[in-house]
């Protein structure tokens, strides 16, 4: 820094986690903070214009809008979806449940259902949180099964570990070793000890496949933690159907192969399976997910060190809350979607409904969107539809930093403080890392002129949605805030602070406000806390405050049986809803038997997460798409030379959703059968103010994502879609 000038981003050396290692996507940082189409002030829309104004203007709209459409409509008029960004942003994170409370809308809608969802149904149902979702152990296995994760470029999703290419070249140095599944020659596939490609969608086959080995083959032995666990004897029933030599053609992976990994996976000291976004935006996205887990369990890895392990994360983690091991377990299908009757998760619904949900008429529909962070019209499934859907609204604002394609629709947009002028913790990562770790980082810049923090601007929406106006008394409602959480931790069997007096807890929480208060809280009522006195040694916020390096709270423990949260106290290993979707996996195995060939000629989609992108938002800042223009279509040479695709010539791809065209690059690198896109692109729609993405448009690669989901979790089927590609022009 420079005064208030950011004159370069480095990796901090002396971090107790990182240890200095940056993602180049953090270069990004300085350039975001220079980007001149970056908003610093609001935009209202004015003749069908989006112009600048002042916040309380754009706040006045804002009422006007949303409360005309929840008069005429009601709360499920008004949709929100949330976006990547909020998940790591503390405004959003702390404050956003209490928007949505104010608003009381069944129409929630997120990332979650492009991404993870089908390992937080897996997870709750097996462990009875969302987010008890077993990490493996990295730093202490000898044996690492990765499926559908890439995390040399992905940096680890679900598994929060700097460096992950140090941390599989450990792996490797100290004897053991890492195999790879994923329909294409990764980076991390090309560090592992060996990759194989397996056909997209057909992970859970191959996962049973392995099961099935273990228990015919005797080598499952899960030890102790039998005695915690329901449900085991079921398994053996399940995997019958699926010998190496039945899930081999569809798979495409050969039954000899299936049989000697899951006889290495067995006989490793310190074994790993670790599945992920490959493996959740498939067609059999839940049961890949308990799969996955199934294996870490029956091999004797599940909980153990170097194994699969639950972190314990410093606050906000439900599964450390109040007294294990019985609990509420999911809250799945509490309601459905108007439309399609999809049910939702975890309070959200499918975003695959929402252009429909918008588009149909009837009670209920969804007549005006709230955006935070988010970028649905490139991020989400059938993105054509979703586009038309947008315009046809009455009334939308989005929370962002950019005019992007969604934002474009917007009749207001309230930026959001850039990152580096805002506070941050994050929630999210840590309760899925490979220690526990505890870091804090104060703005390092000051917010432009006028510019409210993000919690703030999500407070004053949470006043719009109960009718409270746009000029809410932000401290009183940042005291209800955390009163509610105070009061729900004093009062839960078990917690840190059972029975305190929730007065003497809020002193001594003083004098600090907003998301410094409400962290530190948290972090002091959390498992590593200070307790309020209780824990002198324990964390508070002072103390982060003064370890700008973080503190390193240690290495993931055995957690069963405190961690879970079923309704039995155990882990169900074969819950009930898992196991009613197994029969649709037996279809798929059936239909490829015998006429595998004929299955293989079919090409399908796939996506290609791209290091210097971040999904679809950091294209504007020119050292992230300097080079060649990376949003082309991979071809594998037997593929293009039948179809009849030259390098650097164009495709035509086009599925039952739509269709596009892009550049071809042929490359060994992707499976015969299988194409690739990545997504994130197409930034060439008109109105958007993006003048750096626009000159590297590229294509919208959901225009090809039909609105299929994975039926357990609702998550969109993003990989794996059936598509005719040929020349174009
Ligand atoms: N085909 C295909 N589609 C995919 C995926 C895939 O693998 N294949 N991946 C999916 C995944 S995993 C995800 S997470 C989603 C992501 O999809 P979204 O969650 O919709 O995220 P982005 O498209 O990255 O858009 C992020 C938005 O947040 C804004 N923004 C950035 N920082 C901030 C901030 O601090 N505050 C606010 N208020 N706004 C900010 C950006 O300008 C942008 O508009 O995409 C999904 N879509
Ligand atoms: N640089 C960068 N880092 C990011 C992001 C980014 O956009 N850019 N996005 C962030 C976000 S929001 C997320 S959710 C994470 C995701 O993190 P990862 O899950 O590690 O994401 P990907 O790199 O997309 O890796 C998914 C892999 O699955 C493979 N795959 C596709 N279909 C199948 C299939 O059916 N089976 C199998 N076995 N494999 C399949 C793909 O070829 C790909 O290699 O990354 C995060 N980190
Ligand atoms: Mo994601």
């Amino acid at each position: 820094m420079r005064g208030t000038e950011v004159v370069s981003v480095r990796g901090d050396d002396d971090d107790v986690f990182s240890r200095g290692f940056l993602c180049p996507k953090s270069q990004g940082l300085k350039q975001l903070n220079e980007d001149p189409d970056r908003l610093t002030r609001p935009l209202v829309r004015r003749d069908g214009e989006l112009v600048e104004a002042s916040w309380e203007e754009a706040f006045a709209e804002v009422d006007r809008g949303l409360g005309a459409v929840l008069e005429a409509g009601g709360r499920n008029a008004v949709a929100v979806y949330l976006g990547n960004p909020s998940a790591h942003s503390l405004g959003p994170m702390l404050y956003g449940p209490a928007f949505l409370k104010a608003l009381g809308s069944q129409n929630l809608y997120s990332a979650s259902t492009v991404d993870q969802m089908p390992k937080q149904v897996a997870s709750a149902l097996m462990f009875g949180t969302g987010l008890s979702v077993p990490v493996p152990d990295v730093d202490r296995t000898d044996y690492l099964l990765i499926l559908g994760a890439n995390p040399l470029v992905s940096n680890g999703s679900l598994l929060t570990a700097p460096d992950m290419r140090g941390r599989i070249r450990a792996i490797q140095e100290r004897g053991g070793k890492v195999v790879v599944i994923d329909p294409r020659r990764s980076r991390t596939a090309n560090e592992a000890s060996e990759h194989h490609f397996i056909r997209p969608g057909t992970d859970a086959a191959l996962l049973l496949g392995i099961a099935n080995v273990l228990l015919d083959e005797d080598l499952s032995d899960p030890g102790e933690l039998a005695e915690h666990t329901n449900g085991g004897d079921g398994i053996t029933e399940l995997a019958v159907p699926f010998s190496p030599e039945a899930v081999a053609p569809l798979c495409g992976i050969d039954a000899d192969e299936i049989r000697r990994i899951a006889r290495e996976l067995a006989g490793a000291d310190h074994a790993a399976v670790y599945g992920r976004i490959g493996t959740t935006t498939q067609s059999f996205g839940t049961l890949a997910s308990w799969a996955v887990d199934v294996l870490n369990y029956l091999t004797g890895n599940l909980d153990r060190e170097g194994g699969a392990m639950f972190p314990l994360a410093a606050v906000a983690q439900r599964n450390s809350a109040g007294r294990g091991p019985t609990g509420r377990g999911a809250r799945l299908g509490r309601w459905s979607s108007r439309v399609r009757g999809l049910p939702e998760s975890f309070g959200e619904l499918p975003v695959a409904c929402l252009a429909e949900e918008i588009t149909t008429p009837g009670d209920d529909r969804v007549r005006a969107l709230v955006t935070i962070a988010g970028n649905p019209v490139i991020s989400t499934p059938d993105a054509a539809s979703l586009q038309t859907a947008v315009e046809d609204l009455e009334f939308m604002v989005c929370v962002d930093i950019y005019v992007n394609e969604t934002t474009r629709h917007a009749d207001v947009i309230l930026p959001a403080p850039e990152p580096l002028a805002k506070a941050h913790y994050d929630f999210a990562l840590y309760q899925l890392a490979i220690r526990s770790v505890a870091n804090y980082s104060p703005p390092v810049i000051p917010r432009a002129p006028e510019q409210p923090d993000e919690w703030e601007v999500v407070l004053r929406l949470a006043s719009i949605a109960a009718g409270q106006g746009p000029d809410a008394d932000l401290e009183a409602w940042d005291k209800l805030v955390l009163e509610t959480l105070i009061q729900r931790d004093i009062a839960l069997p078990g917690s840190r602070i059972e029975g305190r007096d929730a007065g003497e807890l809020l002193d001594a929480l003083e004098p600090r406000r907003g998301p410094q208060r409400m962290l530190d809280f948290m972090l002091r009522a959390g498992p590593f806390g200070d307790a309020f006195g209780a824990d002198p040694e324990g964390l508070t916020l002072d103390k982060l405050e003064a370890a700008p390096h973080g503190i390193d709270l240690g290495p993931m423990r055995p957690r069963v049986p405190d961690v879970l949260r079923t309704p039995s106290g155990k882990i169900e290993l074969a819950p009930e809803q898992i196991v009613a979707d197994v029969p649709r996996l037996r279809t798929a195995l059936e239909a490829a038997s015998g006429n595998g060939k004929a299955k293989a000629n079919g090409i399908v989609l796939i996506g290609r997460r791209q290091l210097r992108s971040n999904n679809s938002w950091m294209h504007n800042l020119p050292a992230l798409v300097k080079g060649k223009d990376r949003c082309t279509v991979w071809v594998n040479p037997d593929d293009a030379e039948r179809l009849g695709l030259a390098d650097g010539g164009q495709a035509r791809v086009s599925s039952s959703a739509g269709e596009l065209t892009a550049p071809v690059e042929i490359t060994a690198e992707i499976m015969p059968g299988v194409v690739s896109i990545p997504h994130g692109w197409g930034h060439d729609a008109p109105g958007a103010r993006l003048s750096v993405a626009s000159e590297h448009a590229g294509v919208n690669s959901n225009l090809l994502a039909p609105t299929e989901v994975d039926p357990l979790s609702g998550n969109a089927v993003l990989n794996g879609i059936p598509v005719e590609v040929a020349p174009a022009g």
